[in-house]
């Protein structure tokens, strides 16, 4: 059994992780010695709320990320409500891939519903690797039309980022539902992909495998 949760735990090292530098995340999901975990939807395990709310502007506002793997693919959502489970509102309707370690920020993203002033909400940010397995942070805002977007001197990004909006997607729709969690086939890298699936579903049959030995104990 030995092998196989080493497997396991090598898979989970190689995936990237990452923080939300704005608005203010939920809980810094990185510290050690803590419940949170990027692997859980929708939020890492962090509570709605857990760290107040950040003003944020009412056509739609920045979002700083800490990225901390070579590449990944990015998506992120929003969830109206003050205690959102659904994330259904995309914000980055197009394909975002993002090159290079440091700080992505996106200044102002275009907000496809109509939120009232003082409405609350949750933006989700799903980040992916090849493996097509997801991470996710979520940061609770109010909507506010005193709010503003960051400004060029606050919203930059780190030398060796860059990013690429991958073909035009249909426009997202408020209350359509669906899955933050199923994300595009990564182009011209399916074998890759592939084979990386069939290494997580072997590690997935182990680790069922061990789940049936101790239950069976
Ligand atoms: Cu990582």
């Amino acid at each position: 059994m030995l092998p196989v949760i080493f497997l396991l735990s090598s898979l989970r090292l190689s995936t990237a992780h990452f923080s939300i530098e704005y608005p203010t995340w939920r809980a810094d999901t990185l510290a050690e010695n803590t419940t949170y975990d990027q692997w859980r939807y929708p939020c890492a395990g962090a509570a709605p709320g857990a760290a107040g709310r950040t003003d944020w502007p009412m056509q739609g506002g920045s979002v700083a990320l800490g990225l901390h793997h070579e590449w990944t693919y990015l998506f992120i959502n929003l969830g109206l409500g003050t205690n959102a489970s659904a994330f259904n509102v995309s914000l980055t309707p197009e394909f975002v891939n993002v090159t290079g370690r440091g700080t992505y920020c996106i200044p102002a993203l275009p907000l496809p519903v109509q939120p009232r002033d003082g409405d609350n909400a949750t933006i989700q940010v799903v980040t992916s690797g090849k493996s097509g397995s997801a991470l996710y942070n979520c940061a609770d805002v109010t909507f506010r039309s005193s709010a503003q977007p960051l400004s060029g001197d606050q919203c930059k990004n780190s030398t060796g980022i860059s990013a690429d909006y991958i073909g035009q997607a249909s426009t997202p729709s408020a209350g359509s539902p669906s899955s933050p969690t199923s994300t595009p086939k990564p182009p011209g890298n399916a074998t890759a992909a592939k084979q990386l699936d069939v290494v997580t579903m072997a590690g997935m049959f182990g680790l069922s495998m061990v789940y049936v030995l101790v239950v069976g104990l």
